[in-house]
């Protein structure tokens, strides 16, 4: 699309905007009623972006913790209640809904030329669900005999015994289950039903295959663990004899069911950050994606064969030795097509003129800690090596590349990329540059040397570790401090764009997807005429 054309869009405003549009109500009302998939996505953002917040005020008090041994700000009773609630707010209520909640919802019809979601009421709902989840295991924190210290994986028979109030963090953990379920079933269903005349799967972006991926795994997932919370409060309440050995149950089997769920999210986590990165990557390539199919079928690969890896988190736990080969292999399997991924994306920018922005440099930082994240996967995933560092500081590390260096890092990566289509301005490129290089450089600073601490044996969630711990834990502390120094540049340079110190610009990067041929910030209902779709998504 050229810029004449865009230009001439803009004159013809017609419609009002999703930002200026007006339902039956005003104000927050207006927000919190209406079923515009746009403006969920940005209730979503805005609720993940605060609990994200407080989960990171409560790692940095955790990090300050552990800058010597001994206690510094805190005993270990409360160190255990932070942990896990720092665990839970991040897991259920950033990194799990996620890419997926936020920007699924708002590009997910205009990438596939629709006007909404299938299910729009149903959309609100799980934000709705989303909230009162978050409310439920809020309140678990003030009732009952303190937080609960079970850490957010509720490992029975420990999860059954203490006196602290699981009952109410599961609850809510199983309330934003169904959230997530009702998201991944609107996601499916739109894209069967609402892709645009001309639109063949194969001429879908591959965020929407990304998201198609996690749309299964969240509807076919997420009933295992809702299942499995229901058990731990039965067990709690009525003491059936699911999980607890001294009633008759097994707490293996408890870890069987939650990680029969808990692999799988980490795709759930995983997937949609890697599809927003595949949108960024042609984008600033400015040439087309390099092997759309492999993509395609290594996004699929990865949510079937997701399933069938789960027993690595269990290789301690006193399987028989054949299942915990097959679940090393299989796991060493599933690590192949992200290797794919990442081996598409640098080909994609083999030979390209690469256009070096923000966006960019994002989904590069992306690339190059999730690869450090997959790596000591490799680690965790072979049993010799697993026995040595499991339950130490070099899990800690590995899931923090993983879940904050991977969907984290895709997360900000596709805020820069579309911030400038949602809300029709443009931030300060060099402070935004700024901000992740401080950002990077605190990141690695705060959790590599948690590889090493593990290497040498420093168990995780303690408050307290031996002297010979001392040197890695202040550089990882200082890490720690450097890193929210860029987290607090990146956030005010972007309120300060939406506050209105940006340029207008419909679109700033040149980009060939669909979001990128309608005025910024999109109409009401995304298209005054639904396009009709003649190539494929990234043709340059
Ligand atoms: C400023 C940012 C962050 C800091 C300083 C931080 C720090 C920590 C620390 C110190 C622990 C406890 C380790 C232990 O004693 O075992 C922890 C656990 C954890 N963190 Fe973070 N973290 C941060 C961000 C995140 C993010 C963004 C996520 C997810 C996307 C995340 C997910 C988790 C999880 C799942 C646990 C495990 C909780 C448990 O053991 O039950 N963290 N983090
Ligand atoms: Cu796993």
């Amino acid at each position: 699309m050229s810029k004449q054309h865009m230009t001439d869009f803009n004159n013809s405003h017609k419609e009002p905007n999703y930002l200026e549009y007006r339902g039956k109500y005003k104000g927050i009302l207006g927000w919190i009623t209406s079923t515009d998939h746009k403006r969920i996505g940005l209730l979503y953002f805005y609720s993940m972006m605060f609990f994200f917040l407080a989960g990171v005020v409560m790692g940095l008090l955790m990090k300050y913790e552990l800058i010597s041994p001994g206690e510094q700000i805190m005993g270990a009773q409360t160190y255990n209640g932070l942990f896990t609630l720092h665990g839970l707010t991040m897991i259920f209520l950033f990194v799990i809904p996620g890419v997926a909640a936020v920007f699924g919802n708002f590009f997910l019809p205009i990438l596939i030329g629709a006007k909404d979601v299938s299910f729009p009421r149903l959309n609100l709902m799980s934000w709705y669900l989303y909230i009162i989840g978050a409310i439920v295991v809020l309140i678990s924190q003030f009732i009952g005999d303190g937080p609960p210290d079970t850490g957010w994986t509720f490992y029975a028979p420990y999860s059954l015994k203490t006196n602290t109030n699981v009952v109410a963090a599961v609850t809510g953990a199983f309330i934003l289950g169904f959230s997530s379920i009702l998201t991944g079933l609107n996601f499916i269903v739109t894209m069967h039903r609402l892709r645009a005349p001309g639109m063949g799967w194969l001429r879908m972006p591959l965020f929407g295959w990304a998201l198609y991926g996690t749309g299964w795994i969240q509807l076919l997932a997420t009933p295992v663990v809702g299942i499995t919370f229901l058990m731990v409060i039965a067990e709690r309440l009525l003491g059936i004899g699911f999980f607890d050995p001294a009633i008759g149950g097994d707490p293996i089997l408890y870890q069987h069911l939650f990680w029969i769920y808990s692999h799988p999210a980490v795709y759930i986590m995983i997937l949609p950050a890697m599809g927003a990165i595949t949108e960024i990557i042609p984008t600033f390539a400015r040439k087309t994606i390099f092997g759309y199919t492999a993509i395609v079928i290594s996004s699929m690969a990865i949510a079937f064969v997701g399933y069938f890896v789960w027993g690595h988190h269990m290789f301690t736990s006193g399987m028989s030795s054949t299942s915990r080969w097959v679940f090393s292999l299989l796991t060493f399997l599933v690590a192949i097509p992200s290797a794919i991924k990442v081996f598409n994306w640098t080909a994609t920018l083999y030979k390209s003129s690469i256009n070096l922005q923000t966006p960019f440099y994002w989904a590069i930082a992306f690339v190059f800690v999730f690869m450090i994240g997959g790596f000591s996967g490799l680690v965790l995933g072979s049993l010799a090596t697993d026995i040595h560092v499991h339950d130490t500081a070099f899990v800690v590390a590995h899931f923090h590349y993983i879940v904050f260096g991977g969907t984290g890092f895709a997360f900000f990566g596709a805020l820069h990329y579309w911030f400038p289509k949602m809300f029709a301005k443009v931030y300060n490129f060099k402070v935004a540059n700024i901000g992740l290089i401080v950002f990077f450089i605190g990141f690695n600073m705060l959790y590599f040397p948690m590889f090493y601490l593990g290497l040498l044996g420093m168990p995780r969630r303690y408050y307290d570790y031996l002297p010979m711990f001392h040197s890695a834990n202040i550089l990882s502390t200082v890490g720690s401090w450097i890193m929210a120094t860029g987290l607090l540049i990146i956030i005010i340079n972007l309120i300060r764009a939406r506050k209105g110190s940006g340029k207008e610009i419909d679109d700033p990067w040149d980009g060939k997807t669909l979001e990128w041929t309608i005025p910024s910030p999109p109409i009401v209902e995304n298209f005054e005429q639904i396009p009709e779709v003649k190539h494929g998504p990234y043709e340059y």
